[in-house]
């Protein structure tokens, strides 16, 4: 894969991962998603790194979809093996162990809204725009969005996003849930390392518990989930960033983790 499909940039402990096709809007090939196994492969034993931002090049989409000029071609075992690689990557970004930030700067469709729905939170431009148009297509969303979607804004409104296929702004995303804020376009960047940053002096072994008791707990009924936090509760109690965490509050100075 030419490196300049993604691009990897790090600033101290945040490491940002740019889409780079801007000519066609970004869109998902077979390369990105073996090149981002890669990367997330890299990142997860670089220890200086703590955070992880996903964006789009240009100023017109974080991703357009999966790329479309590729599904003339495909029959149905293709398309069944890739949509199992692309979930298998989605769900490395949803299981890795630091937070994902998706820095959402325009379009985020179908395959690209899914990858956006993977990452932990998403801060959008306010000219960000959502969908999953996928019936304009005929085919469904393959990416784990039926289930990501519903999961995260209702059934009944993501049955009328996917039925649909109609975008919706960034403003009405953040509404029902579909990102945790919007902001200025030219400000995208600038608030989603200053919301990274918020993240890197903390505890990294407990924001990866914390996320390991979210994503997971979600998945089971109350009663286990809640057994499955206290078993991560305890967990957290072995790490060393407890001892230095509680030892820093009682001598009244700042944790260094
Ligand atoms: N794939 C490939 N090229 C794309 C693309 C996409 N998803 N989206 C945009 N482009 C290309 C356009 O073809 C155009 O290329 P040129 O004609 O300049 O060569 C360039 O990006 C700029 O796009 P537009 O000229 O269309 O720009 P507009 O501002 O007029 O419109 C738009 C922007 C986002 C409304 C429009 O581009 C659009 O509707 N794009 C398609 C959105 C979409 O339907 N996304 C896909 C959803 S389905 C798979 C492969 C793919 C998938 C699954 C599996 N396998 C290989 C197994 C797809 C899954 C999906 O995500």
């Amino acid at each position: 894969m030419p490196d300049s499909i993604l691009l990897l940039e790090k600033d101290a402990a945040i490491a940002t991962i740019t889409f780079n096709n801007p000519k066609a809007l970004n869109a998902l090939t077979l390369e990105i998603f073996e090149g981002l196994e890669t990367l997330f492969d890299d990142l997860e034993s670089d220890t200086e790194v703590r955070v992880i931002i996903l964006t789009g090049a240009g100023d017109k989409a974080f991703v357009a979809g999966g790329d479309i000029s590729h599904l003339a071609s495909l029959d149905a075992d293709g398309a069944r093996q890739f949509a199992l690689l692309a979930q298998r990557v989605i769900d490395r970004i949803e299981t890795f162990p630091k937070p994902v930030i998706a820095a959402i700067n325009g379009y985020c469709l179908g395959g690209g809204n899914e990858l956006a729905m993977g990452c932990d939170l998403r801060i959008a431009a306010d000219s960000a725009k959502f969908g999953q148009p996928e019936v304009k297509l005929g085919i469904i969303p393959g990416f784990s969005g039926t289930q990501r979607l519903s999961r995260l804004i209702g059934k009944g409104r993501a049955k009328e996003m996917i039925f649909t296929g109609e975008m919706i702004d960034a403003d009405q995303a953040c509404r029902i849930g579909l990102v945790n804020r919007v902001v200025a376009k030219d400000c995208l960047m600038e608030e989603a390392k200053s919301l990274a940053m918020k993240m890197c002096d903390k505890s990294a072994s407990a924001i990866s518990l914390s996320k390991d008791a979210i994503d997971n707990g979600l998945e089971m009924d109350f009663a286990r989930a809640a057994r499955y936090e206290a078993d991560l509760f305890a967990l957290s109690f072995t790490t060393a960033d407890c001892k230095e965490g509680i030892s820093a509050f009682l001598e009244k100075r700042p944790a260094k983790f």
